[in-house]
């Protein structure tokens, strides 16, 4: 058996009784198609190895969800990609609130949590939806577009810098930037080398955007910045949390609405049910979630000796969790394979659980109800127009390319 990056791995070699595979979860081949390799890690065992990198893994939903749960076990301090801060250093600055654990994580979180409050969302509606209108009314024009360019990646490039209270210039750096930090939570391989250089000149940008001076004042990214004028973080904190939200809030919304739309090009009779109810559009959204689970992957570092699965591990060690195959383990979920919006998706880990379960959730609820409801009124038909493309990422799953056709409704 081959290790890869021996150096970021503990030994290659399993722990007694666990079982190993010896697939490349960070490999074209498994990006392409991860559910027999997703099938073989859940059946394997509750607890399995990854002999390519000699980690540990869980695939099962109760597994990932009882490593979600128990954040003083489970640490995300040590960064939540395969790297372990500790021992391997780190290739940017550590973020506040993805990679700290309580007291900090804390604060952090309670920042966040209120600039991206049920409140400000129900502020942020109205312009939502009439610009996923405006898109999607120009594309019934159209006829045959790219969903994944014209409209996954359109829509939020277009909602949620200005909700942030972004600049216009330099947004196109946005995307690069997220392909490379969501690349870095797998192991340096060809994928995270491939999005270096694009991403480059997109870090510094980044930074600079997040200050206060660059933020206009009725976004969000100033709810931040009052929140240190408050003395409850600051002000250097403040940076760094509009920069969380930079980070996180744009790749994972352009997978997410790409996945609901595939979904809704693929499953016709899913999609007439949406037509007919347009109440389901945000439930449709979620399932979606669950079913493609667009962030597939993260990592955990133990804080103390343990045990998972039966398995018994020290501490220091990373866990890799499989979010996308707990998402439809068959142990949890009925057809876990059928995309159906009507399905009690309750307890998904598409957007995690536990402490750090996605604070950004209503956001991207918000812009995936808006799109399906908008797509819903106006649009009869969707038909797949050509072969979709899939864009590889250690973290991420979703399309490059989706060509579709669609009549007016
Ligand atoms: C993320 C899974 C950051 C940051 C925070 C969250 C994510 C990425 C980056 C979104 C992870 O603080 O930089 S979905």
């Amino acid at each position: 058996m081959s290790t890869l990056f021996p150096a970021l791995g503990g030994p290659a070699e399993a722990p007694p009784g666990v079982p190993a595979l010896d697939a490349d979860p960070f490999s074209a081949g498994f990006f392409a198609d991860p559910y027999p390799v997703h099938g073989q890690l859940r059946e394997a065992g509750p607890f399995v190895w990854l002999s390519q990198y000699g980690i540990g893994a869980v695939a099962r939903y109760a597994e990932v969800r009882q490593v979600l749960m128990d954040w003083e076990t489970f640490s995300s301090a040590r960064g939540v990609g395969m790297a372990d801060f500790v021992k391997h250093g780190r290739f940017r600055l550590p973020s506040i609130i993805l990679e700290a654990d309580p007291p900090q994580h804390t604060r952090s979180r309670a920042v966040l949590g209120r600039a991206l409050s049920s409140v400000v969302m129900k502020g942020l509606r109205e312009k939502f939806a009439a610009e996923a209108d405006r898109i999607v009314d120009e594309l019934v024009v159209k006829g045959t577009f790219d969903a994944c360019t014209d409209l996954a990646e359109a829509f939020p490039l277009r909602v949620f810098p200005d909700a942030i209270g972004m600049k216009r210039e330099g947004r196109d750096n946005l995307l690069p930037y997220g392909d490379m930090v969501f690349n870095s939570f797998g192991p340096p391989n060809t994928f995270f080398e491939a999005s270096a250089p694009r991403a480059a000149a997109a870090f510094p940008w980044v930074e600079t955007q997040a200050l206060r001076e660059n933020l206009a004042p009725e976004g969000f990214g100033e709810i931040c910045y009052q929140a240190a004028d408050r003395g409850e973080i600051t002000h250097d904190e403040a940076g760094k949390l509009v920069r969380a939200m930079l980070t996180a809030g744009v790749d994972t919304t352009v997978n997410g609405i790409g996945a609901a739309v595939y979904a809704m090009a693929r499953f016709p009779e899913q999609w007439r049910k949406l037509r007919d109810n347009r109440t389901l559009a945000r439930a449709a959204f979620e399932e979606a979630v669950r079913f493609e689970s667009p962030v597939q992957t993260f990592f955990r570092t133990t804080t103390r000796p343990t045990e998972l699965g039966g398995c018994p591990l020290a501490e220091g060690e990373k866990i890799l969790m499989f979010l996308g195959a707990a998402n439809r383990d068959p142990r949890k979920w009925e057809n876990p394979d059928t995309y159906d919006i009507q399905r009690a998706t309750a307890g998904h880990v598409g957007f995690g659980a536990g402490i750090h379960m996605c604070v950004g959730q209503l956001l991207a609820r918000l812009e995936g109800e808006v799109v399906l409801d908008a797509m819903a009124r106006k649009i009869s038909t969707i038909d797949l127009a050509g072969t979709p493309e899939r864009r590889y990422n250690n973290t991420l799953r979703g399309l490059s390319r989706l060509p579709v056709t669609v009549t007016a409704a």
